[in-house]
C-alpha cells in the first residue's frame, strides 16, 4: 500500500511534508484532519496519543507519529536523492542539523504566541506576557536561523531538501501572529519567496485550504479519518 499522511489544517507544519512528498514524487495518499475538531476527539489518541499532527500510517500500514521521525522515513527511501543529500555527506549532516534546529528551537519558540491566542477561558495578563515572550523568542530563533543560511538557494544545496520543507511548513506563523516584517530577515525572505513560488509548495497549501488541485499525479487520493483511524488505530 502507498504511506497515507495526516496532515493538520489550519496553518499545521505537516503542510511542508505534503510537499516534500510531491518533491520525492513516489505515490502517497493523504488524510486531512482539522486540528481545532476532529484532532481533538478520543478517537485521534489511536493514532497520536499526543492529539497532533502529523502523523504517518507507513506502507506495512504501521502509525510512526513526530515530524523529525517522518521526514527520516522518506529520506530513507529516497533512493534518488530527490529530497535529502547523501546521509553519510556533509551535506547529509547539515541537513539533519538543521531540521533539528527547525522543529526544536525554531518551531517551539511560536508554541507560547499559540497557547495565548487559544487560551480560554482568557486570562488577559498571562496571555500578554506570553505574546511578549513568545515575540521575542520567534525574534530571536529567526535570527539564529537567518545566520545559518549560506550561499545556496536552499537551505542545503541547490534543490529544496526535507530541511525547507520543515522550515515552509513554519515559516508562515510569523505573519499569521503578526510577529515581524519578514523582510527584517532577508535570507529567509529570498528563501522563503523562492519556496513559496514551488509548483509543490503551491499544491500543499492549496490542499491545507481545501481546494480541489492538480499536483506532480504521486498523490493517489485522500483517505477519511475514520477510516484510517478504523484501519490502523491503536
Ligand atoms: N513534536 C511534534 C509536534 C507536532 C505539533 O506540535 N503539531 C501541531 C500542529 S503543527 C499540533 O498538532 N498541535 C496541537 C494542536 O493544535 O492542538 C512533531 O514534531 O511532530
Amino acid at each position: 500500500m502507498e504511506p497515507i499522511l495526516i496532515y493538520g489544517f489550519p496553518l499545521g507544519s505537516s503542510m511542508g511534508l505534503v510537499a516534500a512528498l510531491e518533491w520525492l514524487g513516489k505515490p502517497y495518499r493523504l488524510c486531512r484532519v482539522d486540528m481545532l475538531g476532529e484532532m481533538r476527539e478520543p478517537a485521534y489518541a489511536r493514532i497520536n496519543a499526543r492529539h497532533e499532527t502529523p502523523a504517518l500510517v507507513t506502507d506495512d500500514g504501521r502509525v510512526l507519529t513526530e515530524t523529525m521521525a517522518i521526514a527520516h522515513w522518506f529520506a530513507a527511501r529516497d533512493a534518488e536523492r530527490r529530497i535529502s543529500p547523501d546521509p553519510l555527506s556533509a551535506d547529509g549532516d547539515r541537513m539533519r542539523q538543521i531540521m533539528a534546529f527547525i522543529n526544536s528551537g525554531f518551531t517551539g519558540a511560536f508554541s507560547p504566541l499559540w497557547v495565548a491566542l487559544e487560551m480560554d477561558p482568557p486570562r488577559p495578563a498571562m496571555q500578554a506576557s506570553m505574546r511578549e515572550f513568545g515575540q521575542e523568542a520567534v525574534i530571536g530563533r529567526h535570527d539564529k536561523l537567518e545566520a545559518m543560511v549560506g550561499d545556496t538557494p536552499y537551505l542545503v544545496g541547490d534543490r529544496p531538501t526535507l530541511a525547507d520543507a520543515l522550515f515552509i511548513g513554519v515559516a508562515r506563523w510569523l505573519e499569521f501572529h503578526g510577529v515581524a516584517d519578514p523582510a527584517r530577515w532577508p535570507k529567509l525572505a529570498a528563501l522563503r519567496a523562492r519556496l513559496e513560488a514551488d509548483p509543490a509548495v503551491i499544491f500543499a497549501t492549496a490542499l491545507e485550504s481545501g481546494d480541489s488541485v492538480t499536483g506532480s499525479g504521486a498523490l493517489r487520493g485522500h483517505v477519511p479519518l475514520t477510516e484510517v483511524i478504523d484501519r490502523f488505530g491503536a
